[in-house]
């Protein structure tokens, strides 16, 4: 899935550099539920305040600095994984659209279920999926002011837990956890403060009810077969 950006030639993610075929390309995708479809979990104007303006922001953002650094031709992965060669800005917006197309598609009305291979795996590496879910809470509240927890698969092929400020991902090069995300959870303010104020537990709690699993499973596949 790669979209090209007007004026120029994204070619599909095929670079010998590739970890996984998996880059949301340089444009914001529709929603594909409504804002309100994450309620009680994810109340619908948060949704609509994130998506619309917060995530479409960064879409923006990330195209203008792509102009202003001429790079033009190059895939969303193929910068983030060099990000330390482009701008802050670049690093905020290009980081800010990856995470924030990925966590759309990591979460579905009501949730979904995992496949048996990540279940297996969750329970080789964590001992279940309460104990995952637990480090991975903890990762969460514990990230101080604004950032992203992440469940990602290790250039060992292994699961791993860990978190990153601002909008940086386990994708950057700059990044001090590295590897492919397969979950994340944004725990900027404005992902949850409407509902949630300051108990950003209370929201991790809750997002769990609408974790696409089987989104999570695909990426936990394609990124033990990269
Ligand atoms: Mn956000």
């Amino acid at each position: 899935m790669v979209t090209a950006l007007a004026g120029s030639t994204i070619e599909a993610w095929s670079s010998p550099n590739a970890t996984v075929a998996n880059d949301p390309g340089l444009t914001q995708s529709p929603l594909s539920f409504a804002y309100s479809a994450l309620e009680p979990s994810i109340d619908a104007r948060t949704m609509e305040i994130h998506y619309s303006r917060h995530a479409a922001g960064y879409a923006k953002n990330m195209a203008d600095a792509i102009a202003a650094e001429h790079a033009t031709g190059k895939s969303l992965r193929e910068m983030l994984q060099h990000i330390s060669k482009y701008s802050t800005t670049m690093r905020n917006n290009a980081g800010g659209h990856f995470n924030h197309e990925k966590f759309w598609q990591w979460m579905a009305p009501g949730g979904t279920k995992p496949s048996s291979a990540l279940v297996d795996a969750i329970q080789k590496k964590f001992g279940g999926m309460d104990a995952m879910q637990k480090q991975f809470a903890e990762a969460a509240t514990k990230r101080f002011g604004s950032g992203w927890a992440w469940l990602i698969v290790d250039a060992k092929k292994q699961l791993s837990i860990g978190s990153t400020p601002n909008q940086d991902n386990p994708l950057m090069d700059i990044s001090d956890v590295k590897g492919e995300p397969i979950l994340g959870i944004d725990v900027w303010e404005h992902a949850y403060y409407l509902k949630y104020q300051n108990k950003r537990g209370d929201y991790v709690g809750a997002w769990w009810n609408v974790v696409n699993w089987e989104a999570v499973s695909l990426d936990f596949q394609a990124a033990l077969q990269a």
